[in-house]
């Protein structure tokens, strides 16, 4: 589709615009307005939260501590606002995210139940023509993604999937009114999605039979309600804990020893492990040791560690052999369970392996293994995302010379950007948690805080210094995805078929296109390119400076 031929005199244009209202969203729509642009965001969806609007199955809560997963670019926000517990439920982060969006009155710039279908950049004028699902087109200098690295469901093709005859839908995808009450239910899918609702669905359905293809690493979670004067105190020391966060490797402020796992005894680490196993969280197990994901005798020691928990925490041994978890610790998102172990082992649920009995096909009836025939009425499918690109890849962006996105990354192994942000051929576009930034390994929202700053600033300095496009140059995006890649081979994560990879969905990719040198160090590579005047950026002038 030509978008040129649809601009008439009353396209509207915006200096800015953004894809979606989740925290990334947000927080780039309050800057924007901070520096003065004109702004526009889209939002698929009927409210603001993005993933917290979105994912509102049982059970849905965040895993990293409430009170470092929020916005900290203002201390007054961190005050106003007190999570309940410590890992806080589906619905008070999106009643935050709510708050948020009214304390700074964004909601008058976002326009919802809208999806951006199409962007092109225009060379004739260094602007983006942004065409939306209304099937109008608007216009901006700059435009920005924050459509989420876990936003697009993944459901796999399975054969006869469409001829099912009760209802079936993914975890992200929850139907507002659901009784479970005297249903046979089928979940295919023991991820994270799957240990939070298994428990919930387990209390309310019939009958509960879950699928799981490979068992996984666990925490437990540790959940509790904040004590008003612990919460009091961290408020008062909001400004170390911020400090804190910017210098720890993943923004969550917990101390990490940089010690080898060899370094201690079999019993020393046992306790290490332990002492981390009762604090509840996973980031609390991979603070324990600083080679966990790198060397494989290091590995193996945790993943013993947590192979023996799962034997403690269910009576039947033969479901322990089953939950047995695959690859190594810590290199697909490991999971934090409350109640999923308890809720195996419940009269009304059945447990399948279907790494050894594979699902064959859905049937009108339900689900069919090698083995068997499992009749339902409804199937969740807890199957996950096409994470990182998939909601960059459903709209039609096109570059400079109309070349599209998804054919430039092709395949994973060609996702190519500089810094995580920009990529070559796509002037004025900025993506939030784009591929090859740290973002999906880190506590989110401080990640997206660090991406919306550095992007802000860059537009900063385009207006100010009266530049209508920066565009990465190709060298500088083959230097820093080939810093990425050579960072990640010397890791475990490359040896794992896993959602950050894409090999969720094909089973082969295994280019791992995360940045792994850490939050600080990230941004102290891309302040120094910013403070260098955007070194390995082509900038082009509306008027050529004056050169003295
Ligand atoms: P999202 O929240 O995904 O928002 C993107 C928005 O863009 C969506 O609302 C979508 O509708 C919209 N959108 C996408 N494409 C278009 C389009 N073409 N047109 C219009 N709108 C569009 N991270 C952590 O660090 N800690 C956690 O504890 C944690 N828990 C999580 C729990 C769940 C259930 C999930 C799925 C993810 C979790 N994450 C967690 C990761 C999570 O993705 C981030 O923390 C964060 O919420 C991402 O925010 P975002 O704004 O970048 O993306
Ligand atoms: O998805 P997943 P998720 N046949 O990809 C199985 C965040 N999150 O939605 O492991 C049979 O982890 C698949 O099996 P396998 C968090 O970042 C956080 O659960 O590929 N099974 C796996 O068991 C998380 O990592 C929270 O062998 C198939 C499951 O489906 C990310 O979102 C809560 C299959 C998918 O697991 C994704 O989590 C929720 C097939 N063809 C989400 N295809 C918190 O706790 C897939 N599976 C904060």
């Amino acid at each position: 589709m030509n978008l040129k031929n649809k601009l008439t005199e009353q396209t509207k244009h915006y200096d800015a615009v953004v894809v979606g209202a989740g925290f990334s969203g947000l927080y780039m729509l309050h800057r924007l307005r901070e520096a003065g642009l004109s702004v526009r965001v889209y939002e698929a969806a009927k409210g603001v939260g993005g993933v917290w609007y979105w994912n509102t199955y049982p059970g849905a809560r965040c895993d990293t501590d409430s009170i470092y997963y929020n916005y900290t670019f203002s201390e007054e926000l961190y005050n106003e606002w007190t999570w309940s517990e410590r890992y806080s439920s589906q619905p008070e982060i999106l009643r935050y995210l709510n708050y948020v969006a009214d304390k700074f009155e964004l909601r008058e710039d976002i326009q919802f139940e809208t999806r951006v279908s199409d962007a092109h950049f225009d060379n004739s004028t260094n602007q983006w023509d942004v065409n939306l699902d209304d099937g109008s087109v608007v216009t901006a200098k700059y435009f920005i993604t924050g459509v989420g690295v876990l936003s697009t469901m993944n459901i796999p093709e399975f054969k006869g999937k469409d001829s099912f005859k009760g209802e079936a839908f993914h975890t992200a995808d929850w139907p507002e009114k659901l009784d479970l009450k005297g249903k046979k239910v089928g979940v295919i899918g023991t991820g994270s999605s799957g240990v939070q609702s298994i428990p919930e669905i387990a209390k309310e359905a019939e009958h509960l039979t879950i699928f799981q293809r490979s068992g996984q690493f666990t925490a437990p979670a540790n959940n509790y309600a904040y004590d008003e004067e612990d919460v009091k105190e961290i408020k008062a020391n909001f400004k170390a804990m911020r400090r804190k966060m910017e210098r720890t490797y993943d923004g969550i402020p917990i101390d990490r020893p940089n010690r080898s796992v060899l370094d201690h005894t079999p019993k020393e680490r046992n306790k290490v492990f332990q002492e981390a196993w009762d604090k509840g969280g996973v980031p609390y197990l991979l603070a324990t040791y600083s080679d966990l994901k790198t060397n494989e005798k290091s590995n193996a020691s945790m993943a013993k560690f947590v192979s023996s928990k799962i034997y403690d925490l269910v009576k039947d041994q033969e479901l322990a052999d089953d939950l047995q978890p695959v690859d190594y610790f810590g290199t697909k998102r490991p999971i934090t369970h409350i109640g999923f172990y308890d809720a195996l082992e419940q009269d009304n649920v059945s447990f399948l392996n279907v790494t050894e009995t594979p699902i064959e096909e859905i049937t009108p009836k339900g689900i069919k293994t090698s083995e068997s025939e499992h009749d339902l009425d409804i199937i969740i499918y807890a199957t996950g995302f096409d994470a990182i690109t998939g909601s960059l890849f459903k709209i039609d962006i096109r570059g400079k010379d109309g070349t599209s996105l998804k054919e430039k990354w092709a395949d994973g192994e060609k996702t190519r950007t500089n810094l995580g942000l920009t990529t070559a051929g796509f002037p004025n576009m900025f993506i939030i948690t784009g591929p090859e930034s740290p973002s999906v390994t880190t506590n989110m929202p401080m990640a997206i805080e660090q991406h919306v700053d550095w992007i802000i600033d860059c537009i900063n300095y385009l207006e100010t210094n009266k530049i209508a496009a920066i565009e990465a140059t190709v060298e500088a995006e083959d230097a820093w995805s080939t810093a990425v890649s050579d960072r990640a081979n010397k890791t475990l994560f490359v040896k794992t078929k896993s959602w950050y990879t894409g090999g969720n969905i094909d089973g082969e990719s295994t280019r791992f296109p995360i940045y792994l040198g850490g939050m600080p160090k990230y941004g102290e590579i891309i302040n120094n390119i910013a403070k260098n005047g955007y070194e390995g950026f082509d900038l082009t002038y509306q008027e050529e400076p004056v050169k003295n």
